[in-house]
């Protein structure tokens, strides 16, 4: 059988080699994409984000567990900001998720970040639009946030959480990294280390002075996904948040997000591909940078030539 007909018919296998190819073969990506993509749009999609070590995979194992015993099926991509100290972390997750890691009704995958950013990788919509088509119900994406790049997340998700610890720095700091504004729900995890009831109700001071979307507020949870307490919390203001964004066509308006954003990356990949392979063949630089240098032409005009160029 064919590889799409396997994946289509709920082969596991299948589906990994689909992630595989989407992450390393640009050439097919596209295709398959465009079998996949009508199929998707049904998954729930949290994006959970928070500092290095804040406990966001054993979060995440925690609450697919949750998941798991109200019987749905999650997926769950981290991305990896491989260290060239560690070799990636994929091998630790792993080990970590050892709650649910190996269950069928389990996918677990981790995608190199090799930018090194922190944010999202560039295969990371694609592997969840794999997931989704799969027909898997949850699909929980796990990245470091860390300035700028954690922004991405929140184009991914339908909700985000964000995972702070007492030892994360102050609340001040959370709202310099932008975390504050894209989250959905904030969680102060490893409450049972020291201050973490004090740093729960600064953070829960400054929910209260922001303005929010009508309708919704940022909940402050405190949890320990080591002792697995706070779990239920989560796990029923994720299901408040679902409920909030049925209502009213807010969900659309996510998904109107996400799609902007979406094509505007595939858009700058497109340009950057179209515009690298002009300048690699050389024919177009070069005659034009004679006319050019010949006061023939404006460097403008050539550089306008050669995206008329790249757009065919
Ligand atoms: N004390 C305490 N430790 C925790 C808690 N949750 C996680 N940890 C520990 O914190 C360490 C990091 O946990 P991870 O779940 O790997 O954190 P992470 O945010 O996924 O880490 P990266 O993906 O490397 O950024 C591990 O040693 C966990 O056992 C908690 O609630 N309390
Ligand atoms: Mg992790």
């Amino acid at each position: 059988m064919k590889l799409l007909d396997r994946f289509f018919a709920g082969d596991r296998a299948a589906l990994s080699r689909v992630i595989t190819l989407l992450e390393n073969d640009r050439a097919r990506r596209s295709d398959i994409l465009d079998r996949l993509y009508p199929r998707s749009g049904k998954a729930r999609r949290i994006g959970i984000t928070g500092p290095p070590g804040s406990g966001k995979s054993t979060l995440a194992d925690r609450l697919t567990a949750r998941l798991l015993q109200h019987g749905r099926t999650v997926g769950i991509i981290a991305v990896d900001p491989t260290s060239p100290f560690t070799g990636g972390a994929l091998l630790g997750d792993r080990l970590r998720m050892q709650g649910s890691w190996d269950d069928p009704r389990v996918f677990m995958r981790s995608l190199a970040d090799r930018n090194h950013t922190g944010g999202l990788s560039e295969a990371t919509p694609h592997a969840m639009t794999a997931l989704d088509a799969f027909g898997t119900d949850v699909i929980i994406v796990e990245t470091v946030g860390v300035g700028q790049s954690t922004l991405d997340v929140s184009d991914v998700s339908d909700t985000t959480v964000v995972l702070l610890t007492p030892e994360s720095g102050d609340s001040i700091q959370a709202m310099k990294a932008g975390l504050m504004e894209i989250a959905d729900v904030l969680v102060v995890n490893k409450s049972d280390r020291e201050g973490a009831d004090r740093f729960a109700s600064e953070l829960k001071m400054i929910v209260d002075m922001g303005r929010w979307e009508e309708g919704w507020k940022p909940s402050v949870l405190s949890a320990s996904a080591r002792d697995d307490t706070g779990i239920d919390d989560l796990y029923e203001r994720l299901g408040a948040h679902g409920d909030y964004l049925a209502g009213e066509g807010r969900l659309q308006a996510r998904r109107l997000r996400q799609g902007r954003s979406a094509i505007e990356k595939a858009l700058a990949e497109l340009w950057q591909g179209r515009l690298t392979a002009l300048r690699e063949s050389g024919d177009a630089m070069d005659r034009l940078s004679e006319r050019v240098a010949r006061r023939e032409l404006t460097p403008l005009a050539a550089a306008r030539e050669m995206m008329e160029e790249a757009a065919d």
